[in-house]
This record gives C-alpha cells, sequence and structure tokens, in this order.
C-alpha cells in the first residue's frame, strides 16, 4: 500500500465520526437519550429515520449501561485507586460530558484516544462551547508537538493510532493514565475499522498491561447471511472496509477471541438480547412511541449484526456483574436441517424486467399468471412506493416471463399502498385491502382489480383497471394482516385477521366479509382467540385458516400455530402442538402443500441462524428444518417482506420480491424471482 492510497483510507476511516456523530446528536434531539452534549460536539445537524433513531438508541443504552455498571463497581472499592476510563476512538463522543453531568464521574477521570486532527478538532469544539468549558473546569491546550491535546483534571484527549502501541502506551503513561488502577477501556465501533492484526495486539495490549480492567466492546458481526453481505458491501462503497468479521463472525468466536488474549472473564450478546434483557419494559414501551415506526424487520436484523462485549481481568472487577446471564430472552434454535431446497432464478423472457419490491402482495390468478401489486421498490431507477404493476406469466416448458403493467386509462390508478392483502375473486378479478400509504396513513377503501388481455394477445400487454370497492359500516383502516377464503354453510368468506393501525401497535380484531355481496358478517367464533399479531402467515386449510407466528404485543415473535376450525354453526378457534416447537417468527410467508405446513423465510431473533422453511406435518405436528439452498442463486437471498406462490403441479414454490432497507447500508432487493423446488416433500418422505 502507497503512502497516499494508506492517507485516504484513513481520512475514510476518520470521517466515521461524523456519521456517527451526527446520528447520535439526532437520537438526543428526539429524545431518546438525555444528551445536550452531543449537539453541541458536532457542528452540523441531521435529522435521521426512526431506524437508525433505534440503533443508536440501542448501541447508547449498551455502553451506558456497562459503563455505569463499572462506575458502580469502582466507586464500591474502599482503598482503590480513583477508576479510569479510556476511551479508544472516541470520535465526538460526549461520554464524558454525560457523566460528569450527571454526577457519576465522582474522582474518575476519562482519557479519550483518537487520530490527531480528530483529537485536536474536538479539543477545539469544546473550547470555543463555553457550556462545555464551563462543565469542565479549568483546563489546558496542548502544545502542538505533543499528543496530549486536552488536559483537565479529569479529561484527557489524545491525538494517537491506535495501530501504534509502543507510542500509545507512553503517551497515556506521559499523561498521568495509572495501569494499576481499575480501568474501563472502551472500544465502540472502533476495531473492525482495524486490521485483525492491529486489533488483536490492542486487545493482547490492553490485557497484559491493566491488571484491574474491563474490555467493554461494540461492533459488527455476522457477515455471511444477507444483510451481513449488505452491511459489508456498504462500508466497502465507504472505503472502510470492516475487518476480521470472517475471523470472528458470532458472540461466541468474539469471547474465544477475548479469553485466549488474557482476559479472564468475557460475556457478549447480540442488540436483540441486550434489548430485551437489560431494558426495562416501560423504556422499551417509551422509546417504541416516539416516532411513527413500520420497519421491525430491520430493525431485528441490524440487532442481530451488532453486539456488545465485556471482558474482564484482576480481582476487583467482575465482568458478570456487568453483563450477569439473564433467562429473560432464552435462544430458541431451531432444529438443524434435515434436508435443503434448491433455489433456481426463474428464467426471464428478452424484455426482463424484475420484481424489485418488498411489502408487495401476489396473487395467482390462473394457472401460469401471479400478479404483484404495491410495495416499496425499484421503479424506474428510483426507490419509491411502486405504482406499477407486475406480471409473471408462464410460458413453455416451466419457464415464466416477467412484465410490468400500466393500469389503464385515465380512471384510477394504483395508489402506491403497500402492506395490503390481495385476493382472487375470478380469473380476471383481485380483491385488495388495507395496507397503507406512511405509517400514518392507511390506503383509504377497498380496490378491485380487473384484468383482461388486450385484442393483441401479448401477457404483457395486460389491461387492468383499479375501481373503489363500497364495503359499507366498515373501512378496514390496518396493514400487515391477513385475509384469506374460508367456507361457512356452503358459502365464501374472506377472514380478514390481525394486523396494525395508526392507533393500534397489534389488533386482534377478525372481520368475515361475504365474497357474494361484499358485505361485512358476523359469524360465531368459540374457543380461546389468539393473541394480537400482525406480520403473521395465514393460509387456508379444510375449508378454516392456520395462521402462524407473527410480531405481537411489544414487538415480540410469536411461535403459536392456531387453526381456525369451520364446526357446525361457525369456526373454533383450536391451537396446534408442534414439537419441535418452532422458533418464533414473523415476516414469513406460508402454504399448505402434501398435508403439510410451509414456513417460509421471515425473521426471527431468538436463534443465530437464518430462517429456512419449517415443514410441520399437519395430521402429526412434527416439524422439521429445511435450509434454502442458494448456490445456484447470484445474491443471497432476504427472504422477507417477500411474498410467495405455491405451484403444486410442479412442486415449487415461487419466491416473489423481498429484501428492505437494511439499516443505514442502503435499501436491498432481491435481484431475482426464484423458485424453490419442493419434490422432495411428495408423500412417501
Ligand atoms: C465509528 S467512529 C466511533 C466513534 C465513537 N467511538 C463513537 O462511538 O461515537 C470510529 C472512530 O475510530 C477512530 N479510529 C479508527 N481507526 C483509528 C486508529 N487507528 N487510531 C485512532 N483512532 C482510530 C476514527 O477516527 C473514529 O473517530
Ligand atoms: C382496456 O379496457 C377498457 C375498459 O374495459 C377498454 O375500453 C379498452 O379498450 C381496453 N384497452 C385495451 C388496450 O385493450
Ligand atoms: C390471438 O389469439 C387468437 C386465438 O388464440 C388467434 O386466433 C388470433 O389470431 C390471435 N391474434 C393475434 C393478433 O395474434
Ligand atoms: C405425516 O405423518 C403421518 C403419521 O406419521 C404420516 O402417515 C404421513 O405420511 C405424514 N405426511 C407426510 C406428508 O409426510
Ligand atoms: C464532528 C467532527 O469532528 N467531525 C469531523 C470528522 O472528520 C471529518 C474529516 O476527517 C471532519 O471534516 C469533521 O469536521
Amino acid at each position: 500500500m502507497g503512502p497516499r492510497r494508506r492517507e485516504r483510507r484513513v481520512g475514510t476511516v476518520q470521517s466515521t465520526n461524523d456519521s456517527s456523530a451526527l446520528s447520535k446528536s439526532s437520537l438526543a434531539s428526539r429524545g431518546y437519550v438525555d444528551d445536550a452534549f452531543a449537539l453541541l460536539l458536532v457542528p452540523a445537524s441531521a435529522r435521521r429515520t426512526p431506524l437508525i433513531h433505534r440503533g443508536y438508541y440501542v448501541r447508547a443504552r449498551a455502553v451506558r449501561h456497562c459503563v455505569h455498571a463499572f462506575l458502580t463497581q469502582t466507586s464500591a472499592l474502599p482503598h482503590a485507586p480513583s477508576a479510569q476510563i479510556l476511551s479508544l476512538g472516541a470520535g465526538s463522543d460526549s461520554l464524558y460530558f454525560r457523566l460528569k453531568a450527571s454526577g457519576l464521574l465522582t474522582g474518575a477521570g476519562v482519557w479519550e484516544v483518537d487520530f490527531l486532527d480528530v483529537a485536536k478538532r474536538k479539543a477545539e469544539r469544546i473550547t470555543e462551547t463555553p457550556e462545555l468549558c464551563a462543565l469542565i473546569g479549568p483546563f489546558r491546550r496542548g502544545s502542538p508537538e505533543s499528543a496530549l491535546c486536552f488536559e483537565s483534571l479529569d479529561y484527557r484527549i489524545l491525538g494517537l493510532d491506535l495501530r501504534q502501541l509502543r507510542q500509545l502506551d507512553e503517551a497515556l503513561d506521559a499523561a498521568g493514565l495509572n495501569v494499576a488502577a481499575p480501568t474501563l477501556l472502551l472500544a465502540e465501533a472502533v476495531l473492525t475499522y482495524l486490521q485483525p492484526s492491529s486489533a488483536a495486539a490492542l486487545i493482547a495490549w490492553a490485557a497484559q498491561r491493566f491488571p484491574n480492567a474491563l474490555f467493554v466492546m461494540y461492533e459488527q458481526m455476522k457477515p455471511q447471511d444477507a444483510f451481513g453481505q449488505v452491511m459489508l458491501q456498504h462500508f466497502q462503497q465507504l472505503n472502510s472496509p470492516l475487518h476480521g468479521l470472517d475471523l470472528f463472525p458470532e458472540v461466541e468466536s468474539q469471547r474465544r477471541r477475548f479469553l485466549q488474549a488474557g482476559w479472564t472473564a468475557c460475556s457478549a450478546m447480540d442488540m436483540n438480547k441486550f434489548y430485551r434483557c437489560f431494558l426495562p419494559a416501560e423504556e422499551r414501551h417509551r422509546i417504541e412511541h416516539l416516532e411513527p415506526f413500520d420497519e421491525f424487520e430491520e430493525w431485528h436484523l441490524k440487532c442481530s449484526h451488532y453486539f456488545i462485549l465485556t471482558a474482564s481481568k484482576g480481582d476487583t472487577l467482575s465482568q458478570s456483574l456487568v453483563l450477569p446471564p439473564s433467562e429473560a430472552f432464552p435462544q430458541v434454535d431451531p432444529a438443524s436441517p434435515s434436508a435443503a431446497f434448491p433455489a433456481k432464478v426463474v428464467t426471464n423472457g428478452c424484455q426482463s424486467s424484475n420484481l424489485k419490491r418488498y411489502g408487495h402482495a401476489s396473487v395467482l390468478l390462473s394457472p401460469g399468471f401471479v400478479l404483484s401489486a404495491g410495495g416499496f421498490g425499484e421503479q424506474e431507477g428510483r426507490h419509491c412506493r411502486v405504482s406499477k404493476l407486475h406480471l409473471l406469466s408462464r410460458y413453455c416448458h416451466g419457464e415464466w416471463k416477467s412484465s410490468q403493467i400500466c393500469t389503464w386509462g385515465t380512471g384510477l390508478q394504483w395508489d402506491g399502498r403497500l402492506y395490503h392483502t390481495m385476493t382472487r375473486l375470478s380469473d380476471s378479478q383481485v380483491l385488495v385491502l388495507g395496507g397503507r400509504l406512511s405509517p400514518l396513513s392507511p390506503a383509504l377503501g377497498a380496490l378491485q382489480l380487473h384484468m383482461c388481455k388486450s385484442e393483441d394477445n401479448s401477457t404483457e400487454v395486460l389491461n387492468v383497471t383499479v375501481k373503489k370497492v363500497d364495503l359499507e359500516d366498515y373501512t378496514l383502516s390496518c396493514w400487515r394482516h391477513s385475509a384469506t377464503e374460508v367456507s361457512y354453510q356452503n358459502e365464501k368468506y374472506l377472514f380478514v385477521y390481525g394486523g396494525r393501525n395508526v392507533v393500534e401497535p397489534v389488533l386482534s380484531d377478525w372481520h368475515f366479509l361475504h365474497v357474494g355481496t361484499m358485505a361485512w358478517v358476523s359469524i360465531p367464533v368459540k374457543g380461546d382467540a389468539p393473541e394480537a399479531r400482525h406480520s403473521h402467515s395465514a393460509c387456508p386449510w379444510q375449508e378454516g385458516t392456520l395462521i402462524a407466528g407473527g410480531l405481537g404485543a411489544s414487538e415480540e415473535p410469536l411461535k403459536s400455530v392456531v387453526f381456525l376450525r369451520p364446526i357446525s354453526g361457525g369456526f373454533l378457534w383450536e391451537s396446534i402442538d408442534i414439537q419441535p416447537a418452532i422458533t418464533p417468527r414473523y415476516s414469513h410467508t406460508s402454504h399448505v402443500f402434501n398435508g403439510q405446513l410451509l414456513l417460509v423465510g421471515g425473521v426471527w431473533i431468538h436463534s443465530s441462524s437464518v430462517p429456512g422453511v419449517t415443514v410441520i406435518n399437519l395430521s402429526t405436528g412434527l416439524s422439521t428444518e429445511y435450509e434454502i439452498d442458494t448456490t445456484s442463486v447470484p445474491w443471497p437471498l432476504m427472504l422477507h417482506s417477500h411474498t410467495s406462490i405455491l405451484l403444486p403441479e410442479e412442486q415449487q414454490l415461487l419466491l416473489l420480491g423481498g429484501g428492505g432497507n437494511c439499516f443505514s447500508f442502503g435499501t436491498y432487493f432481491n435481484p431475482h424471482t426464484v423458485t424453490l423446488d419442493l419434490s422432495s416433500l411428495s408423500s412417501g418422505h
């Protein structure tokens, strides 16, 4: 690596200070955390999205939790020297000011290290800001040639390269850091920017140099799955690639890394677990309602790709008091997959157009015609709520052709809704229920789509008209609900269940829509109603409906599978006992194939694996896990907010769209429609 290239790389690593500092200040200004100083420490301001806020919120709380636990432990030590916090790659972080203002720093000191230019800029910023100076008390600026840029009685900022340990050690020593004192070393989103050998040397140096220390680390993991790939690619494109994730892909490998480097105890967990185990329910409830939010999948995926770790050394500090074992959020791992369903890219016709969208709905119109509508996706090179409908039509030899279609004429157009449902009424008619525009504006009313082939016979010129449907008495204004066809007294009804709306985060209601008259009717339902949920799956079975999983109250994924069973005079809720129990999941799809219930994809947070297909024998309740074999699919599949269509004759499942807004890493859409080969499930297996 030449010197110029090296300089450029360092520059981009430093610029990560901006992005995280801006996010932290946006977080504070929206009331997630109490931090007036974050705003003072950055010259600019930015308004981040609710998803970014949540991601930075859980990070702030995890670090705060560890720092507070450390200060509590050390302040209880009778004769020990004053505690120290050494923040490695501190950037513009406001930790010192928060601790100082809340009176938690009694006697303890804070040392910060970052590149010289970052350290200098921070020192300058502080000096120019009276509110910050007032809190610090007497201070002095370092001389230009010294690593020490800023110094007060309990706060020092040093400009050093974390890859140069001898200089680091000497400069800290010269600045009065006492290696014998109880010390917290904090590396918040820093070590993955170093080469693995530099990070390893730093961890080993810390273990060897500080006899009574706690190391706290927050960073990325799980580079292998689809979300992890998008994450890696994002940092690559920023020119600050993440290092070492392949060496330490899971919390377990991170733990081993610290134990082998000389730390005596270590615990680590992902941010889903931290959020559920270490934040009180009231606090979670508070932040879950600060802003309209509807990106649960990406929030959970983000949290499963970051972890908090604490490692300790010496007798005076116990990391087990910092992150004690908790039963509040037990791991629920699925059985290991017993087989795999091969995935294959569906061949596109020459005028291929892909179905790059999520939160859409799809319906099988007639064998060989799949209509998809709505969702968020790519249209004419832009990301937006998609207005074009999409038709996948089969021509010879199981090949499929994909075409976008416009609704016809000057009449009503598709209104841009997502998280709606679509139900086939006939070969040429589809009913659209619910959905939303933004999380604050539900889509208004039901729509009916009428399809007819236009005169020139070619399938891509399907003529679709959109009409409003008047459903008397009741306007459904929910989304992430389900609508399935059931039978009652030989009549067809739609069973509309669950979802959420602007006011209610989860709904437990259901409604029956008589298809013949488009009227809501009341039908008796006995038994214990399942708990409220959205983003569950629902599929018709034996004239009733099977509901599986979903996201329940308090944003908790559910594992229950319930059957709305037809009985004389109505329906009965019946819960289905599954062995082994399924891992709680949501945002999956489901089908019944050969007497077996298939749960396809989705998101789960109780296990570190990625959901494949769970197959449940409906006569025995026995469940089996299948992997999705993506070896012949160009890019990993992100199977949530997708749709799927069962093709029983072909023993195939079509997977359409899916993906999401991957935290700050950009939006990802599955690039291809794929099929899963289910032939191994045919009777006899
Ligand atoms: C993503 S920022 C995190 C900043 C801060 N820890 C926080 O959480 O707000 C990463 C920081 O590490 C610093 N950094 C990266 N490599 C470094 C190195 N070799 N020496 C010193 N600082 C480094 C960068 O300058 C940047 O401020
Ligand atoms: C589409 O349908 C409308 C209304 O049914 C009809 O008037 C029009 O001619 C059709 N257009 C094409 C291209 O078939
Ligand atoms: C359309 O299809 C019909 C029957 O399938 C055929 O008779 C007719 O010639 C076709 N028209 C064109 C324009 O291809
Ligand atoms: C479901 O289990 C029953 C009882 O063991 C068995 O007879 C049946 O073949 C299974 N169904 C499938 C599709 O494997
Ligand atoms: C808040 C802060 O210190 N931002 C700085 C981060 O780094 C970039 C480039 O290295 C500077 O331009 C910012 O001022």
